[in-house]
């Protein structure tokens, strides 16, 4: 039987999650959109051939329309989803960040303990684009010898007016500290972020770009370049530092063309694009989790909680200082 999934929020990354179940991912079709705006929620599902809209999770819920829930509303209305969610038992996919701070998403592992198992995989979809999921293995393998740093550079083309400064590293950083500690493999001990002369393009409330500095507690540094006013493109790369090499991912490809004195290859200039891949990959494989049984085949709610700290830690950052950033012990639920 095809997983039933009821998708929440119909906005861009909802509307996006409903084409790719309903066209590419295999065993799961889409049963239910849950959206307030009844317009967005028709236009979305009209998709999704066989779905209901609802105006709210547990009215899907109690009318037992879904399986599964995929959170695609903005991060701030996850909480209120994703307790009546755990409270069903459902397994859910929740776009990233779990919550918008420590002490919710501490509240939501509570809740979770409760149930058998982890039920919460958190969309943090870098880990599922095949080249970074080649750069761990490279250096899981330790054939270069130990990473020494990464360096990595966050850019996009430009953000709306209701971007603020604080978004640069709760909506974009978020990204890093997620993929940075999976990469590395250990977690982020302190948060430093330096600012470069302004961008006189970004918008007037922002100062960026910024380059965020992270230690991580094996000794790697890191540095990021988090940037969304680069105006030509959208690049998410990385360069690895090795004791006996280097590696880079993220690099423009595909077709190069010379003409008119030039030599050309097109870059993204979205993250629809530039992880479309990825995105498939990860709703693919949680779905064969839930079908599995296993429920989450990914980053988990306390991979969720260990971003939020370091969120905490950088928007303490943006203000100047070394911010540490001190984590309690992994509960065994999440072993
Ligand atoms: C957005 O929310 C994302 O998730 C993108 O991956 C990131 O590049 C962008 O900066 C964020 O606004």
């Amino acid at each position: 039987n095809d997983l039933r999934i009821g998708v929440v929020g119909a906005g861009l990354m909802g509307a996006d999650h409903i084409a790719r179940i309903t066209n590419r991912i295999a065993g799961a079709v889409v049963s239910a959109v849950v959206e307030p705006d009844q317009g967005r929620a028709t236009a979305a599902a009209a998709n999704a051939p066989g779905a209901q809209t609802f105006a709210r999770i547990k009215d899907a819920i109690a009318a037992d329309a879904v399986d599964a829930v995929l959170i695609a509303v903005p991060g701030q209305f996850h909480a209120p989803v994703l307790v009546p969610a755990l409270k069903a038992r459902l397994p859910i996919l929740c776009e990233k960040p779990l919550t918008p701070d420590s002490t919710s998403s501490w509240e939501i592992l509570e809740l979770e303990q409760k149930l058998d198992k982890p039920h919460i995989q958190v969309g943090f979809m870098r880990r599922f684009d095949p080249e970074y999921a080649a750069l761990r293995e490279l250096i899981t393998s330790g054939d270069n010898g130990h990473l020494v740093m990464l360096r990595a550079v966050h850019r996009n083309p430009s953000v709306p007016d209701s971007y603020t400064q604080t978004m640069l590293i709760t909506d974009s950083v978020v990204h890093e500290f997620d993929v940075v500690p999976w990469l590395a493999g250990s977690t982020v001990k302190s948060v430093e972020v330096k600012y470069p002369r302004r961008n006189s393009l970004s918008p007037e409330h922002l100062r960026e770009p910024i380059l965020v500095l992270m230690e991580l507690e094996n000794g790697v540094l890191v540095d990021v370049e988090m940037n969304v006013s680069v105006q030509f493109g959208y690049q998410v790369a990385t360069e690895a530092v090795f004791e006996r090499g280097i590696a880079r991912i993220g690099q423009p490809s595909g077709l190069e063309q010379w003409r008119d004195g030039r030599l050309t290859i097109a870059d993204h200039v979205s993250f629809t694009t530039r992880f479309a891949t990825a995105y498939d990959e990860q709703i693919q494989r949680w779905v064969n989790a839930v079908r599995g049984g296993s429920l989450v085949d990914g980053p988990n709610a306390w991979d969720g909680y260990l971003v939020a700290l370091a969120c905490e830690a950088g928007v303490r950052a943006l203000d100047g200082g070394i911010i540490p950033v001190e984590s309690p012990e992994r509960p065994a639920f999440y072993a």
